[in-house]
């Protein structure tokens, strides 16, 4: 992704995935910080397409007390409106950076950018997300994308990629988790998705593990789509978060992420999720989002 190309921003303001109220007002968060602005001095043509019109909790009728799968009818429904306008933003020739809004919308970011390709994927979060209907502790949606994407998913989230798997799991990489629940990390273990805990980065480095998931996600693929859950950052440093878990990543360690992404060449859409500025007197989550968007798009210091 070189400067001068056009990046398509699109707000995606859905909490129905959350067990919490407020990363719905996300995307107002993360543009307030001057997102647009920034991309303009780094050299991109920006197109804003405004948020994606999502149901809200209020006007939501809402799911029985035990639901195993939360308010799945509207979040399927968004999903798959989200992926047509996504496909639609890749086929003009732009790159889709969507801005969450909750972890449940990157079934529909990601299956939307690689309908028309074979894509890697590079997952960093503090949880797995890789829950599905049978191992879920919550019913909430958002700790189940990336089951969903790499093919173990209720039928009413999968297929928005037009074929399932969305992405092959020998392209998945996960990066920084530290919260996985007991069912969710057996089922994580049997895949075949390459995952760096926050162990393999404190002993080998964030470099040394941007490298080898790189090389997963950009070998026998044409490029991989990034999705950058906020809380993987300890919250000292991005405490405005849905799900804050402690002792996480840096915002340097994230930003060096971030430039080695930028260096590979191979970013082909992105989402930033789960900010909640709610959870953040001066903004400096949403803040960090941007600083961190810019060095996945290219920015450097010198
Ligand atoms: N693993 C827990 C669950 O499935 O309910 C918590 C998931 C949090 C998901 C956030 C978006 O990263
Ligand atoms: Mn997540
Ligand atoms: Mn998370
Ligand atoms: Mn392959």
């Amino acid at each position: 992704m070189s400067s001068g190309s056009q990046i398509a921003i699109l707000g995606v303001p859905i909490d129905l995935g959350a067990g919490r109220r407020g990363v719905d007002m996300g995307p107002s968060a993360i543009r307030y910080a001057g997102l647009s602005r920034r991309l303009g001095e780094l050299g991109y043509q920006v197109v804003d397409f405004g948020n994606l019109t999502v149901p809200m909790v209020e006007t939501t009728p809402p799911p029985p007390p035990d639901s195993r799968l939360r308010y799945l009818e509207p979040i399927a429904d968004m999903c798959g409106r989200l992926a047509r306008q996504v496909a639609d933003i890749v086929q003009q020739g732009m790159l889709p950076l969507i801005l969450g809004g909750d972890h449940s919308l990157t079934i529909g970011s990601a299956s939307g950018s690689a309908r028309q390709r074979r894509l890697g994927l590079i997952w960093i979060d503090a949880h797995a997300d890789f829950n599905d209907e049978h191992t879920t502790p919550s019913g909430n949606i958002h700790g189940m994308p990336l089951a969903v994407l790499t093919g173990r998913g209720h039928p009413t989230l999968t297929g928005f990629a037009g074929r399932i798997p969305a992405f092959d799991p020998a392209h998945v990489v996960l990066i920084a988790v530290r919260d996985l629940d007991p069912l969710e990390r057996e089922a994580l273990r049997a895949s075949p998705i390459t995952v760096f805990t926050m162990h393999e980065i404190d002993r080998c480095g964030m470099a040394t593990v941007m490298e080898r998931a790189l090389a997963i996600a950009t070998t026998g693929t044409e490029g991989f789509h990034l999705s950058f859950d906020l809380d993987v950052v300890d919250p000292r440093e991005a405490p405005g978060v849905g799900t804050p878990v402690s002792s996480g990543i840096s915002a340097r360690e994230s930003h060096l992420a971030m430039e080695l992404i930028a260096e590979s060449g191979a970013l082909r859409s992105l989402d930033v999720v789960e900010v909640n500025p709610i959870l953040d007197e001066r903004n400096a989550t949403a803040q960090l989002a941007v600083d961190l968007v810019l060095s996945a798009l290219g920015k450097r210091i010198l």
